[in-house]
């Protein structure tokens, strides 16, 4: 329909003013080959960058877009979140943080596109990879493979995001802003990984996406297996020499990762700018057409949002950092390229380049067609300057560099040249000594209300169905007045096992050991010695999930929990195990039943003040009221006097805390020259993995802001600050 309406626009001249109103609604398709994609019939090189609405605020939203558009990107790229969309079955949440349909119409406002990224796999280092922790316990179901539970549940998310945005007029062909949208995400590995079952489901989503009739082309990204008509387009680091599986489709690049998300215990990474523009250059001289960047702003997994052990902050060293300013001098240096870029786009969608090598390590990619020449002059030396001969002239390049010409003789841009300012951002004290009041969790025992018995031990998420990271397992010990140990002092020892992520062993109320686990190995195994008394003895054991996994072959079924063995090793009989014992089952803390964690709940509670406020001790809840500083700079916890747990303001969920888990890796001084790799830039080491923990600004009311801390290994409160962002 659009390309008729285009049609008609060039042929019948007189007609022009009436067919370009009958034009407004139905504008032309997106459509493609090899070369690049086509809006309205005109060829783009399409830059576009990954900015996902659940982590930012609505209030947010304005500015990112805004800077994104001043960064020169084309197209915002975002995921669609099912697990905030419906949070339980049927009830669905398009609220605040959650507001697509307002994200897409803001981006619209802005003049950009959106590529859609439906999935519904998000991965994204995001709780469960985005499914809904519900879903998993539906009936035969199965994740990501040939299964009909799922198959359903998959087409009703899907349909339901689709007609919402029809509805909404959001695809292009109906005036809006979408020109794309994606299926599945990253499934290829998978699908090889699985065989048969994996490839029926490949052909079922492809059929089902196709027959929702959006009228714009479907990606699938990292699956080399995509069937017609879908686009199989590259991740990665760098993505030059992918191919597109079929000869008629654009090379498209749909995740060049900016920098590396930060898990708690881990350095933080970084991508140098020299070294993404680099990437990018590399791309589009090799006939790329369409990339984005992974992310362009990171933002913030609040509350419980967090994939995992993935850090509260989702900066990513993505061009705008987690607070939404300029990461420089990477944005500016991005922007920079992207201007280059689209002066040399004349040339770059007219032709295709011819590529010489002048000398060793050097490559020269020139783009020429009647009207218009653009150059590319590449040095892939990691060491040494090269001095470039082209068309007769010198062009000097740093190590690892490529010099964009749009004109065939003017460098204006070189990706290693950076011309902007570096200065870092720094956080800045607004708000300390606040005045802090206490109270205690205390350890439950086996029998208390609402704790459930059960023979043996059992997997935590099917107990808590994830509406807390706390499950206490909960059992008791009787020592016979005869164990040899009560009168040699050589105390048994006690073995925990668990399939993560953190633990807290208490013995007859008092805390024995913490341990916690990692992203690479997030098992732990607690041993500590016991002082054991004749009679009856108390084990509780306090089982924290840190974010659930997110990728991984059948990760939906990947447990959490303390599921044995657990032993007590020197007693007169040797050990005991009481793995199979009976234990008693208590999802979550007191003060979470007590919602301390809202405003009105932690109002109605008692709380202790001055010196009866308890310091340093682990299980405690904190609260205070402040006023909002003044300005308008973003905001900040410093976190840095606190171990471990989670936070929230005014009923909002900041995140989790975890200040005392400090970050390790090799944190040498990095060099932008070289095949970058998500290990090879890290900084921090030493340090805690987060430190700082993002306010949003209009989560604050002028006076009386509510701040709740639970304090899960002990800390002083006192030494909380209140930071601003500032570049
Ligand atoms: C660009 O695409 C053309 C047409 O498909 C192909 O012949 C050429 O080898 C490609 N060049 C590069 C550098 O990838
Ligand atoms: C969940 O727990 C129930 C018992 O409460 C058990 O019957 C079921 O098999 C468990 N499911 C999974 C997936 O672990
Ligand atoms: C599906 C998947 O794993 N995609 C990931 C690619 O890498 C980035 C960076 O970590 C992830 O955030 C994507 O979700």
């Amino acid at each position: 329909m659009g390309s008729v309406c285009k049609m008609l626009r060039i042929n019948i001249l007189a007609w022009m003013v009436f067919l370009s109103l009958a034009c407004v609604s139905v504008r032309a398709t997106v459509s493609y080959d090899e070369k690049s994609f086509m809006i309205n019939g005109v060829r783009k090189i399409l830059i576009s960058g990954s900015i996902h609405y659940p982590r930012s605020t609505p209030e947010m939203w304005p500015e990112l877009i805004q800077k994104s558009e001043e960064g020169g990107l084309d197209i915002i790229e975002t995921y669609v979140f099912w697990n905030v969309h419906e949070p339980s079955p049927g009830k669905f949440n398009f609220e605040g943080r959650f507001d697509l349909v307002k994200f897409i119409k803001l981006v619209q406002q802005a003049g950009l596109y959106v590529h859609l990224r439906i999935g519904p796999y998000v991965c994204a280092e995001w709780n469960f990879g985005g499914f809904p922790v519900w879903l998993k316990y539906e009936q035969g179901m199965e994740f990501r493979t040939d299964n009909k539970p799922f198959e359903v549940a998959m087409e009703g998310f899907v349909k339901k995001i689709v007609d919402m945005m029809k509805s909404e007029k959001l695809f292009e062909p109906q005036g809006g802003p979408i020109i794309m949208a994606q299926i599945e995400n990253e499934y290829g590995p998978v699908e090889w990984e699985i065989g048969a079952p994996g490839v029926a489901y490949t052909a079922w989503f492809a059929k089902m996406a196709v027959g929702l009739d959006i009228g714009v082309p479907w990606i699938m990204c990292k699956q080399e297996t995509a069937p017609e008509p879908m686009i199989d387009a590259c991740n990665g680091f760098y993505c030059d020499g992918f191919k597109p599986s079929k000869p008629n489709k654009p090379k498209m690049w749909t995740e060049n990762w900016s920098g590396w998300y930060t898990p708690y215990g881990g350095a933080l990474p970084y991508r140098p700018a020299e070294d993404l523009a680099f990437s990018v250059a590399k791309f589009v001289q090799n006939n790329g057409s369409f990339f984005n960047y992974y992310m362009y702003h990171g933002g913030t997994n609040f509350g419980r949002s967090s994939g995992l052990f993935v850090t509260t902050s989702y900066d990513f060293d993505a061009p705008l950092d987690e607070y939404g300013l300029p990461n420089e001098p990477k944005w500016g240096h991005l922007t920079d390229l992207h201007k280059a870029l689209k002066q040399s786009e004349p040339a770059l969608l007219a032709s295709y380049p011819t590529v010489t090598w002048p000398a060793t390590n050097q490559e020269v990619h020139v783009f020429k067609s009647d009207s218009a020449c653009a150059a590319f002059l590449a040095n892939y030396d990691t060491k040494d300057w090269a001095k470039l001969m082209f068309q007769n002239f010198p062009y000097d390049l740093p190590p690892w560099s490529i010099s964009i010409l749009p004109d065939c003789k003017t460098e204006v841009y070189n990706t290693a040249k950076i011309q902007r300012k570096t200065d870092k951002g720094k956080m800045i004290p607004v708000l300390s000594g606040l005045s802090w009041q206490s109270y205690n969790e205390y350890v439950p025992s086996a029998g208390d209300d609402e704790t459930y018995v059960m023979e043996g031990l059992w997997e935590q998420v099917n107990i808590t169905k994830d509406y807390s990271d706390y499950l206490w397992y909960l059992t008791e010990v009787v020592i016979d007045p005869n164990e040899g140990f009560l009168k040699s002092g050589q105390w048994p020892s006690l073995t925990v096992m668990s399939a993560g992520h953190a633990l807290n062993v208490f013995v007859n109320d008092k805390l024995l050991g913490t341990v916690y686990g990692s992203l690479e190995k997030p098992q732990v195994t607690f041993t500590g010695n016991v002082n054991l008394k004749e009679g009856v003895n108390k084990i509780s054991l306090l089982s924290v999930s840190v974010g659930l996994a997110n990728v991984g072959v059948h990760y939906e079924k990947w447990n959490v929990g303390v599921l044995g063995p657990v032993t007590l090793n020197g007693l007169n009989e040797g050990t005991r195990d009481l793995t199979k014992q009976s234990w008693s089952f208590k999802v979550g803390l007191i003060g979470e039943k007590l919602n301390l964690d809202t405003v009105a709940g932690s109002s109605a509670a008692q709380w202790a003040q001055g010196l009866q406020v308890s310091l340093k001790q682990p299980l405690t809840w904190y609260k205070t009221t402040f006023d909002a500083p003044n300005g308008n700079e973003p905001l900040a916890l410093d976190m840095y006097s606190m171990g471990k747990g989670e936070m929230w303001i005014n009923d909002e969920g900041i995140g989790r805390h975890w200040p005392g888990n400090t970050a390790k890796g090799n944190c040498n001084n990095c060099n932008y020259a070289g095949t970058f790799t998500e290990k090879k830039c890290l900084g921090q080491c030493g340090q805690p993995s987060q430190r700082w923990y993002h306010v949003p600004r209009s989560w604050l009311k002028p006076t009386g802001n509510v701040l709740v801390v639970f304090e899960e290994w002990g800390g002083d409160p006192n030494r909380i600050s209140l930071v601003k962002r500032v570049v």
